[in-house]
């Protein structure tokens, strides 16, 4: 028997797919793209359709494990639950609820992953992680600037007179958004690329510019003082809407133009070309995650944003400083489901400095993490120092589909469903705005199950039953209620499959920010208030020649680790052969310093630890430059992290995960 079902990619991404999925004999047998789907129109990329791979692989975790004496033995989900049950009302009674750290990112954009949070609130609390790897610094830095972070809708770039992609690696990140660029620029609307990469983007880029990495601050800079010079601002927007700009003014005024050539590695002409086109509005900007996984991120994105606010393009139909779009994730009543008044007890680390935080803590030390949505081991910086830290702890228990890395370091490895294999709602706060309607398709294999099933067991043995005894339905009820005035109903979701939420398509038109002044704010108040300096800064990466030579004499070569082509983060490569081994990326003057050929065996190298992988020469990227793509195993070559740092960003929020300086020697062949 076969049927075709719609339903929804569920992977960490901008674009949350349609997807027509075909079931044989109870099997997933084909995964296409929904081309009824508004935003996605039927183009999904390979990732989606290897969720095919994902959900019927030989190598799926399908029963309880318990590791003894070093090795993993199958258990029956009773002995499991018990088990775990048992250490968790333990640990709460003898040292209380914070002993336990929960560890997790955003591995599937369901919304009923969020009832996590409420499983852990009502045990009492537990230690919980703050702060984003991905996009941590770039949202504070909005927030402190318009009080949130929302993007366009896609649509509205049909109204941009140009559009410039600000380290986004759209062609490969964000399909969709590359289809409207190459829309885009049919319609003759000029496209602009910055990157230290030269990107399958930029070949359809009418302008590309390559910046030297962190430093994007002070290209904004040099733009800004050149509109400034030309009078291209617009002093109505400035004039009525935001505070602080006399700071702004200020600053530019004790930097020259030669510095910000020198900084940026990029010519004055090319500020003032950009001057020029941010002033002959709109101006669409689509910031990516790339240049604020720096020391000075969160600065970065705030000059950026700067820039979009001087040149008068915040609030108008085909402008925006477009980063996140956290108005989609504000749709849903995620209190509801997660329950945050019931825990009594909280304690928190950063996401970057988990391992720092289990290794440090105490009163309580960590006696347990639980593991959920995440793989710690390859996505966290500073892979030694996270391994070592795990494995300081007595129980490590690990929800998975498959053996990663993080699971192999577990106590006990408890085996979930993958998407196909059980009903939620998806969305992102990314790009798009439609939520899409995922069915339960096929029955689990072996004995994986729902993680709200394993939270709903545990609750039971821990006396709070009645806080999950709620169906799926009723609890996918819960965190769209705020939707229901807006005629949007699981019913309507489940018929029409995709829905569009009630979301500003052009934000911040009404000119009501949401800082405390009501007005865009150069000089943030929020920051003030935390404890920072409010204004905009000179600052630079903390691994760069400015701001320690020593190191940077020692590591000369700036190591960017950005996302797979072929994989989301860590959840393709096993399912992939091509891509199971280490390759490493270096600009050309890197090749002819080191004497390195396109194929030879290298070594790159820093305080923190080595990778060992096939050199690839690339035709263009910024000099001294070296990528290795994350999300690589260990046992195809190891994890980038093993190399990045886990200090946090300015603001606190984000990760410096390209903020790092390495060196490489050619490796013996073997
Ligand atoms: N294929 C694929 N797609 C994905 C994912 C995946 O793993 N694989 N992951 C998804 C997730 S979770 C996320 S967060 C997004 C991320 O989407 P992107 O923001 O596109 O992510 P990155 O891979 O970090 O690429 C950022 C770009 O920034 C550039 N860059 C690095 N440093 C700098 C700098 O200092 N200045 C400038 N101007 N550019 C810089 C890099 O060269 C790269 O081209 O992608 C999503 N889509
Ligand atoms: N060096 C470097 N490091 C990075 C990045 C980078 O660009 N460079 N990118 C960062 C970014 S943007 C992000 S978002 C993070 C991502 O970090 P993670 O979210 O930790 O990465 P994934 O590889 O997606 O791992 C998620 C794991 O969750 C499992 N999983 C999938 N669905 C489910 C589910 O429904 N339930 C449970 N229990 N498990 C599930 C998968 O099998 C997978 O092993 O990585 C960050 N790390
Ligand atoms: S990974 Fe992203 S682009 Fe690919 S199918 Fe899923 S949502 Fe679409
Ligand atoms: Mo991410």
């Amino acid at each position: 028997m076969e049927e075709i079902h719609v339903t929804s990619c569920p992977l960490n991404c901008w674009d949350v797919c349609g997807l027509k999925v075909t079931v044989r004999d109870g099997k997933v047998a084909k995964v296409d793209g929904d081309e009824t789907h508004p935003i996605t129109q039927g183009k999904i990329c390979a990732r989606g359709r290897m969720l095919k791979e994902r959900a019927n692989s030989s190598e799926r975790l399908l029963y309880p494990l318990k590791k003894v004496n070093g090795q993993f033995v199958r258990i029956s989900w009773e002995q499991a639950l018990d088990e775990v049950a048992d250490k968790l009302r333990e640990i709460k009674d003898r040292y209380g609820t914070t002993a336990v750290l929960h560890s997790h990112d955003y591995a599937n954009n369901g919304l009923l992953k969020n009832l996590d949070k409420r499983f852990f609130n009502c045990y009492g609390g537990v230690t919980e992680l703050t702060g984003s790897l991905c996009w941590g610094a770039g949202i504070e830095a909005q927030t402190w600037d318009f009080g949130n972070s929302y993007s366009h809708a896609p649509e509205d770039i049909q109204n941009s007179r140009h559009v410039v992609i600000w380290g986004r690696n759209v062609a490969r990140t964000n399909m969709h958004l590359f289809q409207h660029l190459l829309a885009a620029k049919k319609r003759g609307t000029k496209i602009i690329v910055i990157d230290p990469l030269f990107q399958q983007t930029a070949q359809i880029a009418d302008m590309y510019v390559s910046v030297k990495p962190g430093m994007d601050a002070f290209l904004a800079m040099g733009i800004m003082k050149e509109m400034l010079r030309l009078g291209l601002e617009d002093r109505v927007f400035i004039a009525r809407h935001t505070v602080g700009f006399s700071d702004v003014e200020a600053m530019l005024e004790n930097i020259t133009m030669e510095k910000m050539e020198q900084l940026t590695e990029v010519d004055r002409s090319v500020m003032t070309e950009l001057a020029m086109i941010y002033g002959n509005r709109p101006t669409a900007t689509y910031l990516g995650l790339g240049m604020q996984r720096y020391a000075n991120g969160g600065n970065t994105i705030r000059w950026i944003d700067a820039l979009v606010a001087i040149s008068g393009n915040v609030g108008i139909p085909g402008g925006g400083a477009n980063f996140g779009n956290l108005q989609v994730g504000q749709c849903f009543d995620i209190a509801a489901l997660a329950l945050p008044k019931r825990k009594t007890a909280s304690r928190t680390f950063t996401m970057m400095k988990q391992a720092e935080g289990i290794l440090q803590a105490a009163n309580p030390e960590i006696k347990m993490i639980i593991v959920t949505c995440g793989n710690p081991l390859t996505q966290v910086p500073n892979t030694n120092l996270v391994k070592k830290a795990f494995q300081s702890v007595d129980t490590v228990v690990v929800f998975e589909q498959f053996m990663t890395d993080t699971a192999a370091l577990a106590d006990y490895v408890l085996p979930v469903t993958t998407v196909f294999e059980e009903e939620d709602v998806y969305y992102s706060s990314m790009y798009h705005a439609y939520v899409n309607y995922g069915p339960k398709l096929v029955k689990p294999p072996g004995e994986a199950k729902s993680d709200l099933w394993i939270w709903a067991e545990l609750a039971k043995r821990l006396g709070f039953a009645a806080d999950f005894a709620y169906t799926r339905e009723e609890f996918l009820k819960m965190g769209l209620k705020p939707l229901q005035r807006h005629g949007i109903t699981l019913e309507r979701l489940k018929k029409e499959k995709h829905l569009l939420l009630p979301v500003q398509p052009v934000p911040w038109s009404d000119y009501r920010f949401q800082t405390p002044s009501g007005k865009y704010e150069f000089t943030s108040a929020l920051a003030q208030r935390k404890g920072m300096n409010g204004k905009l800064q000179i600052m630079y990466p903390a691994e760069s020649e400015i701001a320690n030579p020593l190191l940077a004499k020692k590591y000369p070569y700036r190591l960017l680790t950005i996302h797979p082509l072929r994989s989301n983060h860590s959840q393709h490569y096993h399912l992939v052969e091509s891509i199971q081994s280490l390759k490493i990326e270096v600009s050309k003057d890197v090749a002819e310093d080191k004497g390195l050929a396109e194929g030879d065996k290298a070594r790159v190298f820093n305080d923190r630890g080595e990778l060992i992988g096939t050199v690839k020469i690339l035709a263009k990227a910024h000099p001294k430059t070296i990528n290795i793509d994350e999300g690589q195993w260990a046992k195809f070559g190891g994890s980038v992290n093993v190399l990045t740092s886990d200090r946090e960003s300015d603001n606190r929020y984000g990760s410096t995960l390209y903020d790092c300086l390495v060196n490489i020697e050619k490796a013996e062949n073997d």
